[in-house]
């Protein structure tokens, strides 16, 4: 089968999720092509030229985003809030004009919202969860005339009757295609400072009260093997001509010993590629493992602390201390690895005098690239504890907010404090400040 996959996202972002399911069609025995909508300058003439060109069988939708913010001078509070949804839209619009093929929706961005995005988009269904293994199945059904939507995974619509199952977790993570990075032109991504991205773990064994992932990924952790890790970079390498690669792990360095032997490896192969990743956890980064790093080929690391107050790190559950925080931070501090760190503020319990812990420890050092702080917690999904708390407290009131997006801030935080805040933050040097608005009339 011809099988076309777009990646839907307009903000600049490796399209990690395309090239991987991308991967797995190719090495199911299909014909594949990927389509980037983030160059595209007339949509609808290029989408329908490559339909017209190709004629897919089939065509995935990869969902990255609902909605995204970006920091932008010019928009209100220094922040730019963009729905993402019109523009999947638009490219439905677009394929239904021009191309009689098979749809199937998939991706992060759809995981939580399967539903609404299918009434929205007034489809009949897409995948949930990993796609390496359910997207090659759904095509053999297709082609089999077998049963797509009890795939796993399938989220569908029947006469307005909607139907799911369970997705399935990829066991054999070194046993899964490469992705198809060769099927991109990088050098446009390139042009929009994007690193490739590659996965060496999947699950995640926390249980933070504003993150998804451990209920998304499942909390026991799913390793790639090492040299799995290599041969995926060294296919990059080659494919895409880049000399980096971005880890997009959830917490890098958990479990500890998956990132040392990573590190380890990439020392004794010699590999000639530098990596990094925005999700450092400040759990035992010593002195010793920044060195790992720095032998290992390291270009930056995120110390993602997101707070550095007792209470809060207790609260928002994150399991570690603001003693290990700091370590982490002396640690980074004495090595030479140009680290970044964040701080994530308005989680439930979050005062002035929490964040005012927080800044202050950050205060004690030098951090040699950014300090990335975003005030207001996203609520994606009841994946979150704090989506039951803000039901509890009346923040949220019905579910169909979480799709049309809904930010947590705890009502300890006063709207002027945070306005101050805000502009305090904005002449500290070094400092990137991202405020998600409550909603647009929140300013008035
Ligand atoms: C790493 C990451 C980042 C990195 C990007 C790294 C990179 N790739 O270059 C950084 C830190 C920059 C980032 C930023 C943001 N991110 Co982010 N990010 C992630 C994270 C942790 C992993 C994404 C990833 O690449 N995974 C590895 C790939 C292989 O997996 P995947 O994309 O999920 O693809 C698999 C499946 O989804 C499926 N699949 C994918 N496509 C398709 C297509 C079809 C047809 C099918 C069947 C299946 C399928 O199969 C793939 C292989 O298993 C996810 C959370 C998560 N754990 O999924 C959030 C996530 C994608 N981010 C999210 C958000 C909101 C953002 C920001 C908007 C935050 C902000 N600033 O406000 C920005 C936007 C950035 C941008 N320009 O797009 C949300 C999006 C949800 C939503 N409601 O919109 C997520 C889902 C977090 C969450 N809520 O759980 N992010």
């Amino acid at each position: 089968m011809k099988v076309l996959i777009i990646s839907s996202n307009s903000l600049p972002a490796a399209p990690t999720g395309p090239v991987y399911v991308a991967g797995a069609v190719r090495q199911a025995g299909h014909e594949v092509q990927i389509y980037e909508r983030l160059f595209a300058n007339d949509l609808k003439a290029e989408l329908s030229t490559v339909l017209a060109d190709f004629q897919p069988d089939v065509i995935g939708i990869s969902i990255r985003l609902v909605f995204g913010d970006e920091l932008d001078k010019e928009a209100p509070l220094g922040t730019r809030h963009t729905d993402l949804k019109p523009g999947v839209k638009e490219i439905v619009d677009i394929i239904r004009q021009f191309s009689d093929a098979r749809l199937v929706l998939g991706g992060p961005g759809f995981n939580y919202y399967a539903r609404d995005w299918l009434e929205y988009l007034d489809l009949d269904c897409g995948i949930r969860g990993e796609g390496e293994e359910a997207l090659p199945l759904f095509l053999k059904r297709l082609e089999d005339g077998g049963d797509i939507y009890s795939i796993p995974g399938c989220a569908s619509m029947n006469n307005g009757n909607y139907h799911s199952v369970s997705p399935a977790p990829v066991e054999d993570l070194d046993g899964q295609a490469l992705p198809a990075y060769d099927l991109l032109d990088w050098q446009s991504y390139a042009g929009r400072e994007v690193t490739p991205a590659i996965f060496t773990k999947r699950g995640c064994a926390f249980s933070c009260t504003y993150c998804p992932y451990s209920k998304l990924e499942g909390k026991r952790f799913r390793l790639k093997s090492p040299q799995r890790v290599i041969a995926e970079a060294r296919h990059i390498l080659k494919s895409a001509n880049a000399g980096k690669v971005r880890f997009c792990d959830n917490n890098f360095n958990a479990p500890r010993q998956h990132a040392e032997a990573i590190c380890k490896a990439l020392i004794t192969e010699n590999a000639e590629f530098q990596w990094g990743t925005g999700d450092l956890r400040p759990v035992g980064v010593t002195d010793e493992f920044c060195h790992l790093m720095e032998d290992s080929g390291c270009f930056y690391v995120n110390l993602a602390m997101e707070s550095a107050s007792e209470s809060m790190l207790k609260s928002m559950k994150r399991g570690y201390s603001v003693k290990q925080v700091r370590h982490s931070l002396e640690s980074l501090s004495r090595s030479k690895i140009p680290f970044s760190a964040s701080l994530m503020l308005g989680a439930p319990g979050e005062t002035p005098e929490t964040i005012a812990e927080s800044l202050s420890v950050l205060d004690d050092y030098p951090i040699p690239n950014n300090v990335w702080v975003t005030i207001g917690i996203y609520m994606w999904t009841d994946f979150q504890d704090i989506v039951a708390q803000a039901r509890r407290e009346g923040i949220l009131k019905d579910d169909k907010d979480l799709f049309l997006g809904a930010v947590y801030l705890s009502p300890g935080l006063p709207k002027s404090y945070l306005l101050e805040l805000l502009e305090m933050l904005q002449t500290r040097q070094n400092y990137l400040v991202q405020f998600n608005k409550p909603s647009e009339g929140w300013m008035l």
